[in-house]
């Protein structure tokens, strides 16, 4: 096991870990730019070093800095948290190379999912069912036309190095791809320096569903059944579930069953999400992969009672994974809400202080923040100030208490987007467990009522 662990990150996500690495037994070293020198992470970690400016491109993404604190405090690894440098092969490879450990998988499994069209192949050799679309890369906008051609519209075009939602577009016939595809690729090159696309059929009404792997480095993996978290808007999630309403037992099963298989066939290490979107037909088909912790892993970790980063640190350090696939059954229900920093109508963030606090409790109750009465939530990163979480033992109890937690909680001085999330839970589709990804669309758009047709036998 390791001895010292630096992160390399900063709000909620920053003191998950450390909380883990603490029930571990091991050393802290906490990483921040000026803007977060008050923070808790900060103050809970064993050691503190100030890496840059609050900008995250000279403090949270400065590779130079974050090495070189972990070379002055003999940290022997890096947690990454999500976002910033998680999903980054070449930091995961500079930090091995240091000969350090870089807590997630290998740095190669890394780059393949972080590169879509490969992964896809690679996902698509290994048996995970894909929708029809291109084999690689397009070259260029006759090829995609081409195959668009063969099937059939609506079509949508992904780039290669893009993923969560950026650098898509979506086709309704052959004039649409053949305008769209240099901008796409264009766009592609200048957001992720690789203008690379592909393309494949669009599903009208998807839903997100998400299997939850674990491996360790010694050839057991097992999976953790899957999260639902088709709440979001412009691709932020906003609610996340477990289980899914729209996953039987033996859909899980046979889910797990392939990604159990795939996962094995690729060597794959470490905790991993593999991203299905899946139709009204309850088919389900491969987008992505990622390779990090992830904001919503709680709804997991509640249902199957384990702890993901206490997890993903121990078998980064070659321990073997402890529970086998025959245990691991869901147990309860758990809802996560994303509180945010934000204007509840319009969803502009609303950074500043935090004047008066008092975050939910009690039973089944669980809260994730970095904030506290007095913390300043900065303009500089993302506006997410703490993860509730429910868990109860069926869906419905676990709605109640979650209407229950969002009542009771009180930030002031700042907007939050706590009202929009009870809007959510009183929305009669998600009441009933039978939305897609349109929900929030439909939440703040409702179809205007229809007029009543006049007829001549109505009056
Ligand atoms: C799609 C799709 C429909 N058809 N791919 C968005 C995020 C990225 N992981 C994949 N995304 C989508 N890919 C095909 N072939 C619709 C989406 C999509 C979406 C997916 C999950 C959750 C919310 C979404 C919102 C809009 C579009």
């Amino acid at each position: 096991m390791f001895k010292k662990v630096l992160i390399a990150n900063r709000g909620e996500i920053a003191l998950r870990v450390i909380r883990a690495c603490k029930e571990l037994g091991l050393a802290t070293v906490a990483v921040h730019s000026t803007a977060d020198a008050e923070s808790l992470h900060v103050r809970f970690a064993d050691e503190a070093i100030c890496i840059g400016p609050p900008p995250s491109k000279q403090s949270y993404l400065n590779v130079r800095a974050l090495l070189s604190a972990a070379d002055v405090t003999g940290a022997d690894a890096i947690h990454p948290g999500y976002g910033f440098l998680s999903e980054n092969a070449e930091f995961a490879e500079m930090v091995t190379r240091m000969g350090l450990r870089f807590i997630g998988p290998r740095p190669e499994m890394i780059r393949l999912m972080g590169n879509k069209v490969a992964a896809r192949e690679a996902m698509e050799k290994a048996g995970l069912p894909l929708l029809p679309g291109a084999r690689g890369k397009l070259a260029d906008a006759d090829e995609a036309e081409k195959i668009a051609e063969e099937i059939g519209y609506p079509v949508i075009l992904k780039a290669a190095a893009g993923g969560g939602g950026r650098g898509m577009k979506i086709c309704r016939d052959r004039a649409q791809v053949r305008a769209m595809f240099d901008t796409a690729s264009a766009e592609a090159l200048s957001a992720f320096g690789d203008g690379s696309m592909y393309l494949e059929r669009y599903v009208e009404q998807p839903r997100h569903i998400e299997l939850q792997m674990v491996a360790d480095e010694h050839g057991r993996i097992i999976h953790l059944g899957e999260r639902e978290c088709s709440v979001q808007r412009r691709h932020q999630k906003l609610i996340e579930e477990a289980p899914s309403a729209a996953v039987t037992p033996e859909l899980r099963r046979e889910m797990g069953e392939v990604a159990l298989g795939a996962m094995r066939k690729v060597g794959y290490n470490n905790l991993g999400t593999i991203e299905f979107l899946m139709d009204e037909k309850g088919r389900y088909y491969f987008m992505e992969m990622n390779t990090r912790v992830q904001v919503e892993h709680p709804v997991t970790e509640q249902v199957y009672r384990l702890d993901l980063v206490r997890e993903q640190i121990r078998l980064a350090s070659g321990e073997p994974l402890e529970r086998t696939q025959d245990t691991v059954v869901p147990g309860a229900h758990s809802i996560e809400c994303r509180v945010n920093a934000e204007d509840p109508v319009t969803f502009a963030p609303s950074p500043g202080k935090i004047t008066g606090y008092h975050q939910p409790g009690g039973y089944g109750v669980r809260v994730d923040t970095m904030a506290y009465e007095q913390y300043k939530v900065q303009p500089y990163y993302d506006s997410l100030v703490a993860k509730l979480v429910v868990t109860g033992q069926t869906r419905e109890i676990a709605l109640k208490r979650m209407m229950r937690a969002l009542n009771e909680y009180v930030i002031e001085g700042i907007k939050t987007n706590i009202p929009f999330h009870k809007r959510v839970l009183t929305f009669p589709a998600f009441v009933e467990g039978r939305y897609d990804t349109r929900i929030v669309e439909q939440i703040l758009n409702p179809p205007a009522a229809e007029e009543k047709p006049k007829t001549a036998a109505a009056g």
